[in-house]
């Protein structure tokens, strides 16, 4: 949705009304089709108004400000973490907290290790129709380097592990404030890397959130970690978590009627993760898939490309829930588990699921219905060794599909099908007006 932005001098005659005069503000403010625009800089203070020239110092500062509509821009520049508490967009008017275009904004768990009791390094509790969007999260603090060289069966190693497993240390968390949960946040363009914890977590009786196009690594658990309903998860990079890339519901909060689309996750279960078990405190496995929804139902996995994690591409129901799943398009390759793992009434169609070490399918459940795979053929991947699966001419993916009303368009955007056919795998193979010309060129 789009708003009619307001200029500079307007922005700025409003924040200074507010500073006058709360109450008159507020009135004004309601009355008014217009939003503001506050501005956050390493420079600035939190009794400043929050324009460009007196900004913030914190996005904190701005919250108790921020009405539906609102805009935060953050200037160029490293900054301690926050929490914001009970901020409210409207679906017809979000609030956008986000990097000033073309500017580098990093939040740096390091710059304030008293932050105790805080779980991430942003932290939004309660809260709804808000946007974070543009900036790096990280902690530079040695402990994630010093992960990837521990050797966890010595008794530092496990001292070690144990301590980097400690959710306080994640990336982005939302959460319940007195026990109300934020509802239709979104959190896109982010990248997050070298946190202790999960990357992004939203736990429990969420709805409607979106993770967009976010670039999550290096982390200490998983990249992600949700629990909730009408969730859209798409086009996010995941790799090199030291746990699943992106891990999905519970028993207790299963995930629900969610899209998971065009992803790209690889390389995950990096490391020996430590799951004390009761009685067994030190017990350790190799978790790791690209994409698991432990418990859930009605999902669409869409247009994925899920490859070189230590376990399963892609796993559904590991947990034995008999949930009902449609799992399209996706292109599971060179993992170390199976391709594709699924428990209940799973779809699975129409996915490129190739080289596997333990194979292409395990299916829990004999009601799983599985069709219009490539499973044994090479697939004459563009260039698998630099992990470009889009499909090369003369792939027997191509035009090998069944029609699928819920995938009308591939992990780029292309339309499906083109040519005769939906394709198989995440990419649709399109033919160029060169090739139609009889050259060789191909145009991805
Ligand atoms: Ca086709």
């Amino acid at each position: 949705m789009k708003r009619n932005s307001i200029d500079g001098s307007e922005a700025r005659r409003h924040v200074a009304t507010a500073c006058v005069c709360i109450a008159a503000a507020l009135t004004m403010h309601d009355l008014c089709a217009n939003a503001a625009t506050y501005y956050v800089a390493p420079t600035g203070k939190a009794t400043n108004p929050g324009t460009e020239a007196e900004p913030f110092a914190g996005v904190a500062d701005a919250a108790p400000a921020l009405r539906p509509g609102d805009t935060v821009l953050i200037r160029a520049g490293t900054y301690a973490p926050f929490t914001i508490n009970d901020v409210h967009g409207t679906e017809q008017a979000p609030i956008t907290i986000k990097t000033c275009p073309g500017e580098r904004v990093t939040f740096d768990r390091t710059l304030n290790l008293d932050f105790k009791g805080q779980s991430s390094v942003i932290l939004v509790r309660g809260g709804s129709y808000l946007v974070f969007d543009g900036f790096e999260i990280t902690d530079s603090a040695p402990i994630m380097q010093k992960l990837h060289e521990i050797d966890l069966k010595t008794e530092e190693g496990l001292r070690i592990h144990r301590k980097q497993i400690n959710p306080r240390g994640g990336g982005l968390g939302f959460y319940a404030l007195n026990g109300v949960y934020p509802h239709h946040l979104t959190a896109q363009n982010l990248h997050i890397h070298h946190v202790s914890g999960v990357g992004i977590q939203a736990y429990q009786t969420h709805d409607g959130h979106r993770f967009l196009n976010n670039h999550i690594h290096d982390v200490g658990k998983y990249g992600v970690y949700l629990k909730q309903r009408n969730l859209v998860f798409k086009g996010n990079v995941i790799h090199h978590c030291v746990g699943m890339g992106a891990q999905f519901g519970n028993e207790k909060y299963p995930l629900y009627d969610c899209v998971i689309e065009d992803n790209i996750c690889y390389n995950n279960g990096t490391r020996l993760y430590l799951w004390p078990l009761r009685g067994k405190p030190n017990n350790t496995r190799l978790y790791g898939e690209g994409i698991n929804i432990w418990h859930g139902t009605g999902n669409l996995v869409r247009n994925n490309v899920a490859y070189n994690n230590t376990n399963c591409g892609i796993l559904v129901n590991g947990g034995g829930t008999p949930g009902e799943n449609r799992i399209f398009n996706n292109s599971c390759v060179g993992n170390g588990r199976f391709g594709i793992s699924t428990t209940g009434r799973s779809v699975v169609r129409n996915n490129i699921v190739f080289g596997n070490k333990e194979g292409a399918f395990r299916f829990r459940d004999k009601r799983a219905t599985e069709d219009h795979n490539l499973t044994d053929a090479d697939p004459l991947f563009a260039d698998a060794a630099k992990a470009d699966f889009r499909l090369k001419p003369g792939s027997p993916a191509i035009d090998a599909g069944m029609p699928l009303d819920d995938v009308d368009r591939d992990c780029t955007g292309v339309a499906r099908p083109q040519g005769k056919a939906h394709d198989l795998g995440a990419y649709e193979w399109r033919r160029t007006d060169t090739d139609e010309h009889g050259t060789a060129s191909v145009d991805y």
